[in-house]
C-alpha cells in the first residue's frame, strides 16, 4: 500500500510519516523547495520516507506526482496554518490553502479515482460559533461554522470543496476537522512552543547564573515574554494522538468528516501558568502583553465533542494537557541546555 503527504516537512507531516512507515506503507512525502536543507528529516529517511519536491499550488505539479504514483492513500497537510498571518496575506493564503484543494481534488477525480484523500480541516472554521446543551458548550459536526480570520474562510472553502467531490464523484475523501494540536516538533510562531521555548531557557538561564550563553541575557536582566491574548480558550492535543485520528479516517469502511481534539479547553493564561509551574516559577513576573501580537479578530472559545470519531472508529487520545504541557517543557528546557553546553564549548 503506498501513501503520500503532502506538507511532510511539517508537525503533522513527520510524525504521520512516523505511523504510515511503522504501519509497513510505502511513504512519499512531498514538500516544497527549501534553500535551506531540512536535516530534521533525516531520521525519517532512514527509516524509509521517500522525499521529492512539489507544490500543491500548481497544478500541473499535482498532477505529474498523483498520475505517477497513483497512491491508496493522499494526506493534504501543506498549508499556510498561521492565523495571525492570515490577516497580513490573505491572498497568498487562499492560494495555498484553497486553490491547492481543487488541484488535488481534479487530480484525483480524473487521474486516480480510487485514491482515498485525507484534507486538513480545522477547528478554526467555527469561529464565534459553538453549541450548547445540557449545560455545556463545545463544536462537533453540525455546529455551525462561520470563521473570524482569513485562514479559517480558506479552509471552509477547501472543506466545503471536499464535501462536493465526496458528493458529486463519489471519491473517497474525509476532512478531519482537527482542534489544536501541539508538540516538541511545533513551530516556534505558534503560543504553545513559545511559551514552552521560553521557559526551556529560563529554566536554564536560572542554573548557570549569572550568565546565559545561547540567549546572551544574564538572568536578572532576562527579557520578558511577549504575549498576546491570553483569554482564549483552545482545546490542546499532542499532535501523535491526531494523526492517528487521520489514518483511522482513511483506512476506514466509508467516507466521512469527523471533529477530532481532547473534549477539553484550557485559557492560553492556563497553559503559561501550567509551563512555569513545572519550573516553579510565577508567570505574571516574567509575561508582559504586547498589543501588535492582538488579533484583529478572535475564535474566543474552543471545545471538541469527539463523540462520533470516538464511537464510530474507536478513536481515543493517549496524552492529556498536563502532560503534553510536561512534555514540551522537558523537551524545550534539555534542548536550551544541550544549546548551552554547545556554546560553552566553542
Ligand atoms: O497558537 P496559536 O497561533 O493557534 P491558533 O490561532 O489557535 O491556530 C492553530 O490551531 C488551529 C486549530 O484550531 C489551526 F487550524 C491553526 O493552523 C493553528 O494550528 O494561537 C492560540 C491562541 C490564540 O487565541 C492567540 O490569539 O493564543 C493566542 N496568543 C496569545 N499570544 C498567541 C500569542 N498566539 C500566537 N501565535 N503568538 C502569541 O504570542
Amino acid at each position: 500500500m503506498k501513501a503520500i503527504i503532502l506538507g511532510v516537512a511539517g508537525q503533522d507531516g513527520q510524525y504521520l510519516a512516523e505511523l504510515l512507515l511503522s504501519k509497513g506503507y510505502q511513504t512519499i512525502g512531498v514538500a516544497r523547495r527549501s534553500s535551506q536543507p531540512r536535516n530534521y528529516l533525516i531520521p525519517l529517511l532512514h527509516k524509509g520516507l521517500e522525499l521529492i519536491e512539489g507544490d500543491v499550488t500548481d497544478a500541473h505539479c499535482m498532477n505529474s506526482i498523483i498520475s505517477k504514483y497513483k497512491p491508496d492513500l493522499l494526506f493534504n497537510l501543506a498549508a499556510m496554518s498561521h492565523v495571525h498571518t492570515s490577516f497580513s496575506s490573505p491572498s497568498s493564503t487562499f492560494e495555498i490553502n484553497t486553490i491547492s484543494i481543487i488541484n488535488i481534488l481534479e487530480a484525483i477525480r480524473t487521474l486516480s479515482p480510487t485514491t482515498r484523500l485525507y484534507q486538513a480541516s480545522t477547528s478554526e472554521m467555527f469561529g464565534k460559533n459553538f453549541t450548547e446543551k445540557n449545560g455545556e458548550k463545545y463544536q462537533d459536526e453540525d455546529t455551525a461554522l462561520l470563521p473570524q480570520s482569513p485562514y479559517g474562510i480558506s479552509k471552509l472553502a477547501a472543506h466545503q470543496a471536499v464535501r462536493l467531490y465526496r458528493e458529486s464523484y463519489g471519491l473517497f475523501a474525509c476532512a478531519g476537522i482537527l482542534f489544536n494540536h501541539e508538540s516538541e516538533r511545533r513551530g516556534e510562531n505558534f503560543v504553545t512552543r513559545k511559551i514552552t521555548k521560553y521557559v526551556g531557557q529560563l529554566a536554564v538561564a536560572m542554573q548557570k547564573e549569572p550568565f546565559y550563553p545561547a540567549v546572551g541575557h544574564p538572568i536578572e536582566d532576562f527579557p520578558k515574554l511577549k504575549l498576546g491574548n491570553l483569554n482564549a480558550y483552545r482545546d490542546w492535543s499532542h499532535a501523535e494522538d491526531m494523526v492517528t485520528a487521520m489514518v483511522m479516517m482513511l483506512e476506514a469502511d466509508k467516507p466521512n468528516d469527523y471533529v477530532v481534539g481532547s473534549g477539553e479547553t484550557y485559557s492560553v493564561e492556563q497553559f503559561v501558568d501550567a509551563a512555569f509551574k513545572e519550573i516553579g516559577l510565577n508567570w505574571k513576573d516574567y509575561v508582559e502583553i504586547d498589543q501588535a501580537l492582538i488579533r484583529p479578530a478572535e475564535v474566543d472559545y474552543l471545545r471538541a465533542n469527539p463523540e462520533k470519531i470516538k464511537r464510530e472508529l474507536g478513536w481515543q487520545p493517549k496524552l492529556d494537557f498536563e502532560g503534553l504541557v510536561k512534555r514540551m517543557v522537558k523537551y524545550d528546557t534539555e534542548r536550551a541546555a544541550l544549546k548551552s553546553s554547545l556554546y560553552e564549548r566553542v
